[in-house]
């Protein structure tokens, strides 16, 4: 039977160790990272006409996953409800970009709703739309091909962007910085404890006993 020197076991070991730890701060480093990277505080930007707040939601996989960002920011996807609010979103947001909009005909089809509840009061479709092409286009977004006009689209579009519509006032600069401190908080870890500094009356005569060896390192 060979033999492996105790050594070179204990260098193993520490090595296995010292590899386990790199592992596990490494990982712990990007579940910070990712944290830190979670979507910045939306920019709210009032529509004078109706007072409502609008912001663009980012990175959102499907009209689904856009509608649930805009609830969870206290609104829905926009409702457009007349060619003024339309004008202003294209002003706004400009006309060019494909958003979802809080329309839809999933629940029965051709029958479009605003996910908002509110009557349908105006639709700005882009000729020969809605199409349901492959009869799986239920979800509504906006800018297609003309500024502002609406096409139908499967959920799962690449689309990845929305506009929130509140119709209250969004969160105040105070209530974000304060959420922002807040969450900042809980990523920061907490410091080593410092080391307690001895007053000068004590610290003096543990430096004398550490000269007499009292102290370790003496
Ligand atoms: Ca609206």
């Amino acid at each position: 039977m060979s033999t492996i020197s105790r050594d070179r076991w204990r260098r193993i070991l520490a090595g296995s160790l010292a590899l386990g730890l790199i592992v596990a701060l490494t990982f712990s480093h990007a579940a910070i990272t990712r944290a830190q990277d979670t979507p910045a505080t939306l920019t709210w930007i009032t529509n004078p006409a109706n007072n409502h707040a609008y912001a663009v939601l980012t990175g959102c996989a499907s009209w689904h996953a856009c509608e649930a960002g805009a609830v969870a920011e206290g609104g829905h996807l926009v409702a457009v409800n007349n060619a003024d609010e339309q004008a202003w979103l294209v002003d706004t947001f400009d006309g060019t970009t494909l958003y979802w909009i809080g329309f839809t005909d999933e629940a029965q089809a051709t029958v479009w709703v605003w996910t908002t509840g509110e009557a349908v009061t105006y639709t700005n479709w882009y000729p020969g739309e809605p199409s349901n092409s492959a009869g799986t286009e239920h979800y509504a977004l906006m800018n297609w091909t003309v500024p502002g006009q609406w096409n139908d689209g499967h959920a799962l579009a690449a689309i990845n962007l929305g506009i929130v519509e509140r119709t209250s006032a969004p969160p105040t600069s105070t209530a974000e910085a304060s959420e922002t401190l807040t969450r900042t908080a809980t990523l920061t870890t907490t410091p080593p404890t410092a080391t307690p500094v001895l007053p000068l009356r004590l610290y003096l005569p543990a430096l004398w006993r550490q000269d007499l060896g009292y102290l370790p390192g003496g």
